[in-house]
């Protein structure tokens, strides 16, 4: 099985001041798309900016966001629905309004740092069943082994998302969710929901390289990127996501495994090109 490789260049929560290597400029944004996909990448979990800097859930801007990574690229448009902790879950339910081919979809609540990130189970009810309305295919990001529990709950009360795959996202390592080692990895995987059609995930920090190789190891595909880790290796900042992507091409391609194309990738999620 090939590697679904996802990028995520730029979360909500790192600013430009403290990483102006971020791409946070919507031409940064499409480069990075372009030259990511040229790496191996088959999906883009896309989180946007304003002029300055600042996360932001403008409608216009994610619709151009959308319509420019999908006019310069193949790859699979996921936007986040997590926002910035300091989101409305209004705004973040009006995300979908943008028309992604995908969406993040966080199954419950977790302290994130200092902070906390909300995701009480009406508002994850209601944002999954206008994802079902919507024909937009979700990928349920889990943080903690309660999230995986709370998946069970949703699958069973509503049933299968749009197009019929069950596709998540480990995201281990955050300070206040599950810790990104492998004895936790295979736990959350192994508690999965038979239903699960495939599964990615992610390590923050210093978690990002065991969390790519216990993921390769155990059949899950990598989602990367500077979201997630700005440092490439001890005292050496990432200068470019491309680097992330290209390194996890290579170790999927040691494991037997290479990256997926977008078309695979569609094929996998059940996502038609947008
Ligand atoms: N910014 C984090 C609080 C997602 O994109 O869905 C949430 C996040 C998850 O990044
Ligand atoms: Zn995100």
């Amino acid at each position: 099985m090939p590697t679904l490789i996802t990028v995520a260049p730029t979360g909500a929560e790192t600013t430009k001041g403290a990483c102006p290597t971020l791409p946070t400029k919507l031409s940064e944004v499409v480069e990075t798309a372009r030259r990511c996909e040229a790496a191996g990448a088959a999906m883009i979990h896309l989180h946007i900016r304003d002029a300055e800097h600042r996360p932001t859930l403008d409608l216009g801007r994610l619709r151009a966001a959308v319509a420019a990574v999908r006019s310069e690229t193949d790859l699979i448009v996921q936007l986040s629905t997590g926002g910035a902790v300091t989101d409305s879950f209004e705004d973040r339910l009006r995300v979908l309004d943008a028309d992604p081919d995908s969406c993040s979809l966080t199954m419950g609540t977790v302290n994130f740092g200092d902070d906390v990130f909300a995701n009480p189970w009406p508002f994850v009810t209601e944002l999954y069943q206008r994802t079902q309305e919507l024909r937009i295919v979700p990928e349920f990001e889990l943080f903690d082994l309660g999230h995986v529990a709370a998946l069970h709950r949703l699958l069973d009360t509503y049933g299968l998302p749009a197009g019929g795959k069950v596709h998540c996202d480990l995201v281990m390592g955050v300070p206040g969710g599950m810790p990104g080692d492998a004895p936790t990895l295979v736990a959350a995987v192994q508690a999965l929901p038979d239903v699960v059609t495939s599964w990615s995930a992610t390590g923050i920090g210093r978690t990002t390289l065991p969390v790519a190789l216990a993921a390769l190891s155990c059949g899950g595909h990598l989602r990367v990127g500077m979201e997630d880790t700005r440092s490439f290796a001890r005292g050496r900042p990432v200068r470019h996501n491309v680097e992330l992507v290209e390194r996890a091409a290579q170790l999927a391609a040691l494991a037997q495994r290479p990256p997926m194309t977008t078309e695979g990738a569609r094929e996998l999620l059940n996502v038609k090109p947008g």
